[in-house]
């Protein structure tokens, strides 16, 4: 069996008696997870640059340890939730990883989780990187719909799946150790495209008879029947057809961006976060107009990647 392929957890995970861990970085993050491993049962032993924040998670039962080697002596499953790639890499510079089972939730590019896998496999551990879909207060909080993305070491998913299913849902997205963060930062670039435009549309308004809470539903109503874009494009992307049954063509929209352009002009708002993605639509447009012009706004996204 390769190590990519699904294994049966080991007794360490999935038995009675729940699975010793470490916990490197006791932040806003580290912390939520402590807590729900805790109360969980694990035993649990932390680290945390500035010491003082293991205090009360000591008073609740973890092990503080006083350097990042102690802590990886302590388990073979250890969890880094630290600010930075470049935080990983110094708390764990020189700390001997052989047989142990790394799994990375801090936040990174999909190319820092390939290194930092290849990093630890130099050093004789496995790797798993992590992708957090959750804030802090989601954590532990099954019905707040939080989850981890995972992927690198499948065997080592496998494994630690039950430990690693405590805080949150957990999804593996693949062997590649950069999809956890490539699926974590499409997500998060999706949401700051949405916040982007909540944003102009609550500016178009202020200073207006018209109160924010009274176009807060009429902007979660419109949005959440707008999200049907989301399917259609994948659909569009997978077929590479952007123009059967298209209800509203590029030729259109670009037209009626002017109004959108012009409005916030009239209402004295700056146009940064709006004019990008009318941008791209135009340039769509007028690469071919004939090709172009009854397409559906998917087609744009070809033109994203240099
Ligand atoms: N908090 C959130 O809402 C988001 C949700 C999605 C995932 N992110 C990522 O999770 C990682 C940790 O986030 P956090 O909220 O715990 O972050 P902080 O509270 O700022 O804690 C940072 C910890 O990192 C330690 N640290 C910083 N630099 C170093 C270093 N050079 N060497 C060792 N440790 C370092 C810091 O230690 P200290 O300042 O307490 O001594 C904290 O333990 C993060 O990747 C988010 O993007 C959270």
């Amino acid at each position: 069996m390769t190590d990519n392929a699904p294994q049966n957890p080991s007794a360490t995970a999935s038995s009675a008696a729940p699975a010793p861990l470490a916990l490197l970085g006791l932040g806003d993050m580290g912390t939520a997870l402590a807590r729900t491993w805790l109360a969980a049962g694990h035993p649990l032993t932390v680290w945390n640059r500035t010491g003082a924040k293991a205090g009360p998670l000591v008073a609740e039962g973890a092990v503080a340890a006083a350097t990042p080697a102690g802590a990886v002596a302590a388990a073979r499953l250890v969890v880094l939730c630290l600010l930075d790639d470049a935080s990983v890499g110094a708390a764990l510079d020189g700390v001997d990883l052989t047989g142990k089972d790394l799994v990375n939730l801090t936040t990174g590019t999909p190319a820092e989780g390939r290194a930092r896998a290849a990093w630890a496999e130099a050093r004789g551990a496995r790797f798993v990187d992590g992708g957090i879909m959750a804030t802090p207060t989601m954590i532990g909080v099954p019905e707040a719909g939080g989850y981890v993305f995972y992927s690198g070491s499948r065997g080592l998913f496998d494994t630690h799946r039950a430990t690693l299913e405590v805080p949150a849902g957990a999804r593996f997205v693949g062997a590649d150790a950069g999809y956890a963060a490539l699926h974590d930062v499409a997500l998060l670039s999706a949401m700051y495209g949405l916040f982007a435009g909540i944003s102009h549309a609550y500016a178009l308004i202020e200073g207006e008879d018209i109160a924010p809470k009274d176009l807060s539903p009429l902007l979660s109503e419109w949005l959440g029947a707008m999200g049907f874009f989301v399917g259609n494009a994948a659909e569009r992307l997978t077929t590479r057809d952007f123009t059967t049954g298209v209800v509203s063509g590029l030729a259109m929209q670009v037209a009626a961006a002017g109004t959108l352009l012009r409005t916030a002009e009239e209402q004295g708002v700056s146009t940064e976060l709006l004019s990008p993605y009318l941008e791209l639509m135009k340039r769509r447009l007028t690469g071919d107009p004939a090709a172009h012009g009854g397409e559906d706004t998917a087609g744009a996204i070809t033109l994203l990647r240099a």
